[in-house]
């Protein structure tokens, strides 16, 4: 069988490990891409920022692999003709890394960890009340891929789950909310809101006072999405009227978040740097020749980003 070169276009600092993980997989030659090669022998690229004129030079391109699953830069790039899959990332390690995220947050505001905290800062003994895990309203906002995934980590700890995707699903432990005409019923009373929707012209935004006035009185957010979810204006004031209790941002509309942005210091935003979960090279590779020897086989590729509905 025939070794699959890859054109690897991704930021240098990522460009080792990723080779290291592409030695240990005797099916592939990964190429860094640099000023000065000639990309137009290759029929694979690996792309998530776009890089100026790297596309146009390569008229033998049959699919570029997105590193990541959110592919909202590469879908809005003119540069991309239509007629080129872009291959969205779908791969355990970055499945298992954001179920991983969205647990460990819940529980953190499940617990109310702030309030401990606060009070150790005080040498305070303070213990406080929270409710049964069964108790809490959990709701999450797309309910794909990494959304399930995350349900799945959440129901083996006994939350109330609900979902909301543009099409009906049935997950176990999950009621399934569709569409914007089910979006307040969807909200309404929940304790802690996760967002996980892919950044389209449908979703910017999404997270901002009117939706906030929807959940239970002291609920919390998680977002970990896209920055572009969030009005970043409404939520410092949800948290100080106590509308919402606290939030965990893992995205940012300008990353890396400023220096000066206040949510860095704000004493109940949780701040991670948008690494709630990536793709595992190793596994991220073996997904992409994967699906290159499939569809040499004559399968069409999977997780195909539509360019109609923006994800
Ligand atoms: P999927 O495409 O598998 O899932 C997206 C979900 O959102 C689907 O359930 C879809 O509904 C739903 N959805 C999309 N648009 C709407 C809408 N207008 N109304 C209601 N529901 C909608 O994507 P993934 O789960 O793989 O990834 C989701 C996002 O997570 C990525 O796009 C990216 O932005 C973010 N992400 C963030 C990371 C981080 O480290 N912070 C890491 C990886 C991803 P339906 O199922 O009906 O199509
Ligand atoms: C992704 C991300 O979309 O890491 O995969 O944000």
């Amino acid at each position: 069988m025939s070794r699959v070169q890859l054109l690897f276009a991704g930021a240098d600092e990522y460009t080792e490990i990723w080779q290291q993980a592409a030695a240990g997989n005797p099916g592939l030659d990964l190429v860094p891409y640099r000023p000065g090669l000639d990309p137009a022998g290759f029929r694979y690229l690996m792309m998530w920022r776009p890089v100026p004129g790297l596309v146009a030079a390569m008229p033998n391109l049959a699919a570029i692999f997105s590193f990541g699953a959110g592919v909202e830069r590469l879908l809005a790039n003119p540069e991309i003709p239509q007629q080129v899959p872009i291959v969205r990332m779908v791969e355990p390690g970055l499945t298992q890394g954001m179920a991983e995220y969205v647990l460990w947050q819940t529980l953190r505001h499940h617990r109310r960890i702030w309030e401990l905290e606060a009070a150790q800062q005080e040498i305070r003994w303070a213990p406080h009340w929270y409710p049964a895990a069964w108790d809490r309203q959990v709701g999450i906002l797309g309910l794909g891929t990494l959304g399930q995934a995350a349900a799945g980590h959440l129901r083996a700890f006994d939350f109330t789950l609900r979902g909301w995707s543009q099409s009906r699903k049935d997950v176990p432990g999950v009621t399934s909310f569709a569409g914007p005409a089910e979006l307040p019923a969807f909200l309404d009373g929940l304790d802690i809101l996760i967002c996980l929707l892919p950044l389209t012209p449908a979703t910017a935004g999404i997270l901002n006072a009117g939706l906030f006035a929807r959940l239970a009185r002291g609920a919390s957010l998680i977002n970990a999405g896209r920055g572009g979810h969030l009005n970043e204006a409404d939520l410092i004031p949800a948290l100080e009227s106590g509308q919402l209790a606290a939030a965990s941002l893992d995205v940012f509309a300008v990353e890396p978040l400023p220096a000066a942005h206040p949510f860095w210091r704000h004493p109940r935003i949780f701040i991670t740097p948008h690494n709630a979960s990536d793709t595992d090279p190793r596994t991220g590779l073996a997904e992409v020749l994967r699906q290159i020897r499939a569809h040499d086989a004559g399968a069409p590729f999977e997780h195909v980003a539509e360019r109609k509905r923006g994800y």
